[in-house]
């Protein structure tokens, strides 16, 4: 059904690859588009609680856009495929109902790490190589790096990794708080799993509340305590909220999920 990306469920977690080993996993339309559309079937599904993303084999998670696929374009075409893109895949990734864990097992270049900030969370493996090397192309990062960057590890760091283009380890990008943690490689799918199975054990309406409440603060124009406000409001709707309140009054587990 997918040609660049593999999707496996089980224990409703979601394992998202993106799988082109041969191209150090970088994303071209295709790609965007096939995880494009497993998001949105994935967010429809009862049956997922958390999406975990990684890059097939152990090299890469994403080595970035795919260069071949763009080295040629005009200013309207990057214009237009930046905004399409941010839409297709980073923005629905940041904004998605579930958690998403990007478990970063390699280098997340450009695009990669582009795509791994629009997660929720990140992991990564000892090895993993973090950077926007995008001016080094001619290119500034179009797939939100410069705002998300500069959100998880402020403004002057974020300049420094924009400008110099370098790449930065996995202990660095955990030191400036780019990723949650850090583990060994072949621990990384296990630990993400583990986080993940920690997150399904709660309400998913409240999750989903809480991804609005928390992004909405990094929204212009958007003021994130009223959103909060609001979220929280609406919990008290929910049977969730009914199944969580009884479960600690009669002193047993919450049951959210069949
Ligand atoms: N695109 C296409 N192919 C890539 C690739 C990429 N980003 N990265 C690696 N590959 C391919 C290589 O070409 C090579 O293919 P063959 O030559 O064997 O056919 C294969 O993967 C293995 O790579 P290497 O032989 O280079 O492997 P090394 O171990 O020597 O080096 C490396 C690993 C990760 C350091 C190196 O591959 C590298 O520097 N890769 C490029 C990293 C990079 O600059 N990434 C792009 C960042 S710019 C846009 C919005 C956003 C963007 C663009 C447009 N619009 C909406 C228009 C974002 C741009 C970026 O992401």
């Amino acid at each position: 059904m997918f040609e660049n990306i593999s999707i496996e469920i089980a224990d409703h977690i979601a394992v998202l690859k993106i799988n082109r080993p041969k191209q150090l996993n970088a994303l071209n339309k295709q790609t965007i588009q096939e995880a494009n559309r497993a998001l949105n079937e994935i967010a429809l599904d009862q049956n997922v609680g958390v999406v975990i993303i990684t890059g097939a084999e152990d090299k890469a998670f994403v080595a970035g856009a795919d260069i071949k696929e763009f080295a040629d374009f005009s200013i309207s075409e990057g214009g237009s495929l930046a905004q399409q893109g941010q839409e297709l895949l980073f923005d629905l990734v940041e904004h998605f109902p579930k958690p998403i864990i990007a478990a970063v097992n390699g280098f997340a270049l450009g695009g990669g790490l582009e795509l791994a900030m629009s997660a929720h969370i990140r992991i990564a493996s000892s090895n993993a190589k973090m950077g926007l090397p995008e001016v080094s192309l001619g290119v500034i990062p179009g797939y939100g790096g410069t705002q998300r960057l500069a959100q998880l590890v402020g403004k002057g760091k974020a300049n420094e990794l924009i400008f110099t283009a370098g790449m930065i380890s996995a202990d660095e990008a955990y030191r400036c708080g780019l990723v949650n943690s850090v583990v060994e490689q072949e621990e990384l799918l296990d630990t993400a799993k583990k986080m993940a199975s920690k997150i399904i054990r709660n309400s998913p309406m409240a999750i989903r509340s809480a991804i609005k409440a928390v992004n909405a603060g990094y929204k212009s124009g958007v003021n994130g305590y009223e959103v909060e406000i609001e979220e929280f409001a609406k919990c008290f709707g929910t049977t969730e909220f009914k199944e969580g309140t009884s479960a600690f009054l009669e002193k047993r587990k919450a049951h959210f999920r069949d």
